[in-house]
């Protein structure tokens, strides 16, 4: 694993994020406005849940840094980037735009990317791919709350953290490789993903929802998850070779506030030696990615 120095600019073909949850007192906005003025790409994928207007409904937190993010995408898609918007269940209103434009970001539902190397992915939010969990409307109102719990606990645990110089922990993340029940969910979701990419007769998926980020190779299907801006700071990348990579952010080791930036492929890459899933690209003194 190579850290990404954070005074690096690095620039990709394509980037995916998603599970951003702006409007939430979860969310971590202060760090993908980091990730966004350091990491250049060409294409931006916007994948779901960006706002969380199911929590607005309940409670609204709107700090400057939300609004930054949403000025920064914009600013962006104005520029030299093709910004894409892929809305979530958490911001499912926006879904009644689908094939329209804000601004100059486009909204879809899905959509195909096609890779340098010709493989061709799905990009869906997932929240479609629930029923694969078995999840009744009941159960699905209690692991929300219960998520929402947790995620409190977690800010308290982050705020101590904080207050003793440690670096960020997830307690969430903690909790879901911690218990086989949580493990069992996530794995029949990946499947669910995989086959249903598979049927319809892509070479891999790429979705998000889960807060779970992975690259996963499976019966010839590559299933990668982005993550989510809550927990992980994650964000999935294709690198200027056409390889698919997960990156993900982490307290810069003098400054709790500033964030490096590492590669974190191997990290999160499941039943499969790494170099089955792609090539991996060979690191030149500038760019990591
Ligand atoms: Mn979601």
């Amino acid at each position: 694993m190579e850290a990404i120095r954070p005074d690096d600019q690095i620039h990709c073909r394509a980037m995916w994020i998603s599970d951003v949850h702006l409007g939430s007192t979860h969310s971590k906005a202060k760090q993908l406005l980091q990730l966004l003025d350091r990491v250049h790409c060409d294409r931006l994928y916007l994948v779901g849940d960006i706002v969380d207007l199911l929590a607005m409904r309940r409670r609204v937190h709107w700090p400057q840094a939300h609004n930054k993010v949403v000025r920064k995408l914009m600013k962006l898609s104005r520029r030299d980037v093709e910004v894409v918007y892929i809305p979530g269940n958490h911001d499912y209103a926006f879904r009644t735009l689908c094939n329209n434009e804000l601004g100059n970001i486009k909204i879809r539902r899905n959509l195909v990317h096609e890779t340098l190397t010709g493989q061709r992915m799905l990009v869906t939010h997932g929240d479609e791919l629930d029923y694969a969990v078995r999840y009744s409307k009941l159960n699905r109102i209690i692991g929300d709350i219960a998520y929402d719990t947790l995620m409190r606990l977690n800010r308290w645990v982050d705020k101590s953290r904080e207050w003793l110089g440690k670096p960020y922990w997830s307690l969430a993340k903690w909790v879901k490789k911690n218990s086989a029940k949580a493990e069992q969910a996530i794995d029949a979701y990946q499947l669910a993903a995989i086959n249903m990419a598979k049927d319809k007769g892509y070479d891999g998926i790429i979705c998000g929802h889960l807060h779970y980020p992975t690259i996963r190779q499976q019966d010839g299907v590559l299933y990668c998850n982005d993550g989510d801006w809550v927990e992980n700071c994650s964000a999935l990348i294709e690198d200027d070779a056409g390889n698919l990579r997960l990156i993900r952010g982490e307290s810069h080791p003098e400054s709790i506030k500033r964030m490096i930036f590492i590669d974190a492929t191997d990290e999160f890459t499941k039943g499969m030696p790494v170099a089955a899933a792609y090539e991996p690209a060979v690191p030149t003194p500038t760019n990591h990615c």
